[in-house]
Parts: structure tokens; C-alpha cells; sequence
């Protein structure tokens, strides 16, 4: 049984060379995106099994994705090509440090990803893990996608832990039905991640106590508070855990990185101070690098060459 499966869209993203504005940004490096592969990934590199699941277009960019992914040790045999539809990419501009404030210019309208369907994925790869990760952003991607997850959310016998990562993501949500989906999309999880900022900015000032009290009783909900900590609320019990202190380079990658160490924590079966400490401790090897993710391992230990990293300092 594979440890977790990640079903979730990833694309090439491409950082800037040079801090500025978009439209200031004179040349791009590439690297791989994607909130679901990137906790594959920090997973596969930890030692764990994982799988991730997608569809990219039959194009280089999807190659690329498919190939970076699979040298992190990630299973990529489920993933599907779409001869018809491309694989989405995105720009982004470096975070100021005070405020992360970035543009992010998504390409993946109509991208293969954006037509996954219950139809046209793995149903049973994607459930053969002990834990299934989704995220919110699948949601926003198509009503296709939507009602894959609802699918992959809905009570059955047997299913693996479906961990829920609510990754609101305002530029994907133009119809103004993010709030209510990404609610449903938790009530069907039996773990939630979210930010308190996050919270609030989609279900308004009281956000985090929105998401607590809609949970099912079985269900854990971990609320990110950024610099502050985070608290765990599992089995009627809370658990708060201060944050370390990090010089942070760029804040993308890092919830995902943190929802990586949770999961890794978990599955070996540690409290849940200890979960929430290896949160922090994966999140702050993302915190600390340009890109997503704190690097691939190194080549000898997957026995295979391992992508050179696409980010050259400024
Ligand atoms: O969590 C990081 C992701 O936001 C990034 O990799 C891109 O998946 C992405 C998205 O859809 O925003």
C-alpha cells in the first residue's frame, strides 16, 4: 500500500530572475508547481511511498513535470496525457519579505489538468494509499474537477484518510462559490489544513471557528497562525505549537511543506505535538529557498539523475 496519494494539477512555474514588478521582470527560471505534487514530493524525498496523480498535456512542459516529479521518487505511473489540452504554467514575481505581496499570472485555463473527471482518472489509484491528499484548488479549477472531488470526499467503505488542504487561491475563484465549496470539500475530510488568514479572507472574521464548528466530530483540523503557531483540533482535545523563528525567502511551498511533515508525522504514528513540529520543521526547509519546494535528493540515493535546481540567486 502506497503511503499517500496526491491528486491535484502541477504545472511548470516559471520564478524571476530579479525582484520587481511583472511587467519589470526580464527573464524567468524554470521550476515545477503544484500544492499536491509538492507534498508528494517532500514525502518520496523523506522515504515515504507516494504517488501523484494528474493529467498534463502531450507537450515538453508536461514531460518536464511528469519526469521532475518521478525523480523525487514519486509514483507518476497514474498520470495521464492529454494529446488535446495543454499542460498550465504560471509566473511569479519574488515576495516582498515584509508582506510576501507577489503577482502570480496563471496559464491553465482548459489545461489538461482542469479536465479531470471521474471518468478519465484512476479512481482506484487514487484510493489504494493509506492517506489521499486533495486540496481546494482542484475545486476551482472546473465543474469537472469538482465533482472529482466530491467523489474522492464521499463516504465509503475502506477509504484511505482524506486530508484536506484548503488552498484558497482568490485569483481561481472568480464566481464567488469558493466559500461554499471549499466548506463542503472539508465536511467530507477526516483531516483539514488551513491558514487563519486563509480562514478569514474566505469565511469572513470568525473563519477558523466557521471551519471548527461545520468539522464532523472525528475529524482534525490544523489552523496555521503563520509566525504565532498553529493549533490542532482533534477528538475534542487542542494542541497549540509556537512556530520557529525563520528567515523566510519566499513563503509559496511552505503549507504544503508543512501538510507533508504532519502527514509524515502521522503516518509513523506520533502525537500530535510531534505532528505539528514536523509541520513546522518541513515548512521551514521551503520557507528557506525561492521555489516550492527545498530541493530534490540527491541523485545517489534515488540511483538515478536528479534534476539541477532551476533557481539561480539574484
Ligand atoms: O502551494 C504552492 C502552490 O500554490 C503552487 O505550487 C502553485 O499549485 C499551485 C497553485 O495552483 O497555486
Amino acid at each position: 500500500v502506497v503511503d499517500v496519494v496526491a491528486l491535484g494539477e502541477s504545472m511548470v512555474t516559471f520564478l524571476p530572475s530579479r525582484p520587481g514588478r511583472l511587467a519589470d521582470v526580464p527573464t524567468f527560471g524554470r521550476a515545477i508547481g503544484g500544492a499536491e505534487s509538492n507534498v508528494a514530493c517532500a514525502l518520496a524525498a523523506a522515504g515515504h511511498s507516494a504517488r501523484w496523480i494528474s493529467r498534463v498535456g502531450a507537450d515538453g512542459f508536461g514531460d518536464h513535470l511528469v519526469e521532475t516529479i518521478g525523480a523525487y521518487g514519486v509514483d507518476v505511473t497514474a498520470v495521464r496525457r492529454d494529446p488535446a489540452r495543454p499542460t498550465g504554467v504560471y509566473f511569479r514575481t519574488a515576495g516582498d519579505r515584509a508582506t510576501d505581496a507577489h503577482e502570480v499570472a496563471y496559464y491553465r485555463a482548459a489545461s489538461a489538468a482542469s479536465a479531470m473527471t471521474a471518468g478519465n482518472v484512476d479512481l482506484t489509484a487514487a484510493r489504494a494509499g493509506r492517506v489521499l491528499h486533495l486540496t481546494g484548488i482542484t475545486a476551482a479549477l472546473s465543474a469537472e474537477c469538482r465533482g472529482l472531488l466530491c467523489e474522492l470526499t464521499a463516504p465509503r467503505p475502506g477509504r484511505p484518510l482524506v486530508s484536506f488542504d484548503v488552498n484558497h487561491r482568490p485569483g481561481l475563484w472568480p464566481d464567488g462559490d469558493g466559500p461554499h465549496v471549499l466548506l463542503e470539500l472539508a465536511r467530507g475530510a477526516d483531516l483539514v489544513f488551513v491558514g487563519a488568514d486563509e480562514a478569514q479572507e474566505v469565511w469572513g472574521p470568525h473563519g477558523a471557528e466557521t471551519i471548527r464548528s461545520s468539522l464532523p466530530g472525528p475529524a482534525t483540523l490544523v489552523v496555521k497562525q503563520g509566525g504565532h503557531g498553529v493549533t490542532a483540533f482533534d477528538a475534542g482535545h487542542v494542541t497549540f505549537v509556537p512556530a520557529p523563528h525563520v528567515d523566510v525567502v519566499a513563503a509559496v511551498g511552505a503549507g504544503d511543506a508543512f501538510a507533508a511533515g504532519f502527514l509524515s508525522a502521522t503516518l509513523r504514528g506520533l502525537p500530535m505535538k510531534a505532528r505539528l513540529r514536523h509541520g513546522h520543521l518541513w515548512a521551514a526547509a521551503a520557507l528557506t529557498v525561492p521555489g516550492d519546494l527545498a530541493g530534490p535528493p540527491p541523485a545517489a540515493s534515488r540511483g538515478g539523475a536528479a534534476p539541477r535546481p532551476a533557481w539561480t540567486a539574484h
